[in-house]
C-alpha cells in the first residue's frame, strides 16, 4: 500500500513537472521575439514584456477605420515609437528611411523624421486594455503601429513583425 503511494506521487511529481515545462515553453512562445529592429548593422529583438515594463507607456484615444465597419473611438495602449528606440539606445543619425514590415507581408515605409514629431507614431500592443489579437484571432496585433496625424489608417501596420532603418 505505501509503495503504491509512492509510485503514485513519482508519476504526479512527473506530471506536474511537464505541465510547468509546457505552460512555460508556451508562455516564451508568445511572449518573446515579437519584434526585430535593424538598424544597420545592428539588430535587436524584443518581447511584449519588455514594452510593458517602459515608463514611457501611454494610453491615448484613436478612431478606427476597419473596411466595411463604421468608425469605432478606441484606447490604445503603447509606446511613442522615438522613445522605444531612445530606450533601446538605437541612434538613427544619418539615416533617412523607416520601413515597417508586416507577419502579412505588408510593408509601409515612412520618412524618419515623421516618427520623430511629437506624439505622432506609436507602436501599440493593447486596444481597450485587452493585448492585441492575431491576425488569426481575428486582430491588428499582436503588435500594430499606429500614426495619430493619419486620419485614415493605411499606413497604421497591423501584425507588425521587424523595423528596419536605413
Ligand atoms: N499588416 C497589414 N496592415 C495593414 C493592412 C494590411 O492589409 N496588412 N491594411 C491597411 C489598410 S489599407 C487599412 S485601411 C487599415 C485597416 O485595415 P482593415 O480595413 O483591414 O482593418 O490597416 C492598414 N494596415
Ligand atoms: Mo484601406
Amino acid at each position: 500500500m505505501k509503495s503504491t503511494l509512492f509510485k503514485h506521487r513519482k508519476i504526479l511529481l512527473i506530471i506536474f513537472a511537464l505541465i510547468i515545462f509546457i505552460t512555460s515553453c508556451t508562455n516564451n512562445k508568445n511572449k518573446t521575439n515579437l519584434l526585430e529592429i535593424e538598424n544597420g548593422t545592428s539588430c535587436y529583438s524584443i518581447g511584449s514584456e519588455y514594452m510593458d515594463g517602459l515608463d514611457s507607456v501611454v494610453e491615448f484615444p484613436a478612431v478606427v477605420r476597419s473596411s466595411g465597419n463604421k468608425p469605432v473611438e478606441t484606447e490604445y495602449t503603447g509606446v511613442e515609437l522615438s522613445k522605444l528606440l531612445f530606450s533601446l539606445d538605437i541612434n538613427t543619425s544619418g539615416k533617412n528611411k523607416i520601413t515597417f514590415n508586416a507577419l502579412d507581408g505588408y510593408k509601409v515605409v515612412m520618412d524618419l523624421e515623421e516618427i520623430y514629431e511629437p506624439n505622432n507614431v506609436y507602436l501599440v500592443f493593447k486596444r481597450d486594455g485587452e493585448y492585441l489579437k492575431t491576425e488569426n484571432q481575428g486582430g491588428s496585433g499582436p503588435l500594430q503601429i499606429v500614426i495619430r496625424h493619419d486620419p485614415f489608417s493605411q499606413r497604421w501596420c497591423k501584425h507588425l513583425s521587424q523595423i528596419i532603418i536605413d
